[in-house]
């Protein structure tokens, strides 16, 4: 097989030892710039989701790189393979993850009540340390990417790893909206204790990312009394289409093309797309770490990234987490979860390259 770009066959095998989706190419030729985040430590129902980074390579040499639907979305032309796509996997934060994860095991087996076990106490408070080393290393990595011209793309782990990668993004753009797939709103202010928790996300971006202008949230329907407050009092800044409002739109025959079209609208101009994979019905995800039934089905979610890549925004990077291949947590074993996982991770890069081509 030949190793650059140049004459590489997109429908040959992928090759044992090749890269993300078969390609092998030097870091440097790479336009799409991938990091696998390995991180669940706060994750509070199913862990697992550290392993989705090595399921979802592994289930990239599978995916056929010409896609016929992607040249549909903005400028795409159906072959984002051609941008060049260069996989890392973060070891250090690997290293974090296992640290923080025994850590965080007798804090979340009694729901967070730790008060006055100062043993306890002092666990929580290295595992809200490392969170705070897992924003730093993300952002860091993210603004050099974002530095260098390249589309950073972050592969959880759960969903408390985009933080750094927004932060990046938000303070090179200056403004910047999110559009956001989940099952939940992750407006809890911490979650069992933990600062950075997967269920904080969007709290912690709303309050620490001034930049961050408006959320366009998709699919929600597990929400606490206190993030529906949090969604009513943030006078736009979030706006939620749920999933019910959604099932009903379907379910009446309206157009669900111009509801999304509509909803990504009102997005500023440059955009972080963040992909919870519990957004999707959970027969995508069956072993995702808080799955809830309902959602979108995988041809919605698809309607809704060719919206974004059609809409004249920027994407300027995107995360996909939650991913758990389940009880097949070896690179060798497939995965339902992981094959979906990939096959969305290509789609999501190819909407963000037609998007920003429609804007060079
Ligand atoms: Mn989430």
């Amino acid at each position: 097989m030949p190793k650059n770009s140049n004459s590489f066959d997109p429908d040959a095998p992928a090759d044992a030892d090749a890269g993300i989706f078969g390609l092998t190419l030097p870091p440097g030729e790479a336009r799409v710039q991938l990091l696998g985040v390995p991180f669940d430590a706060t994750t509070s129902y199913r862990q697992g989701t550290a392993h989705g980074p090595r399921a979802i390579f592994a289930a990239s040499h599978q995916v056929d790189l010409f896609d016929p639907q992607q040249a549909t979305w903005g400028d795409g032309d159906g072959r984002p393979w051609k941008a060049g796509l260069f996989y890392e996997e973060d070891q250090e934060i690997a290293r974090w993850n296992g640290e923080a994860g025994e850590l965080s095991e007798p804090i979340i087996a009694c729901g967070g009540q730790i008060t006055g076990n100062s043993e306890l106490e002092a666990a929580l408070e290295r595992v809200n340390e490392i969170g705070a080393l897992v924003n730093e290393r993300v952002r860091a990595w993210t603004a050099a990417k974002l530095s260098d011209g390249a589309l950073p793309v972050l592969v959880g782990g759960d969903h408390s790893i985009p933080f750094g990668g927004i932060q990046a993004a938000a303070q090179a753009a200056g403004s910047l909206g999110i559009l956001h797939f989940d099952a939940h709103a992750d407006l809890r202010p911490a979650y069992e204790g933990f600062r950075w928790s997967h269920a904080s996300i969007m709290w912690n971006v709303l309050k620490e990312i001034p930049q961050v202008e408006r959320i366009v949230s998709v699919g929600l329907r597990d929400i606490g009394e206190g993030e529906s407050r949090a969604i009513e009092r943030s006078e736009g800044r979030i706006q939620a289409t749920f999933a019910h409002e959604w099932a009903r739109a379907r379910a009446k025959g309206q157009d669900l093309e111009q509801l999304a079209a509509k909803a990504i609208d009102a997005l500023p101009q440059n955009v972080w797309l963040s992909i919870d994979i519990d957004g999707l019905d959970p027969s995508w995800c069956p072993n995702t770490g808080t799955p809830v039934p309902g959602g979108l089905t995988w041809d919605e979610l698809l309607l809704w990234l060719g919206c974004l890549a059609n809409s004249g925004k920027r994407v300027v990077g995107l995360d996909l987490s939650e991913v758990n291949p389940g009880p097949a947590t070896l690179a060798d074993q497939d995965s339902w979860d992981a094959i979906v996982g990939a096959r969305l991770l290509y789609k999501a890069i190819g909407a963000a390259l037609g998007s920003v081509k429609r804007q060079d």
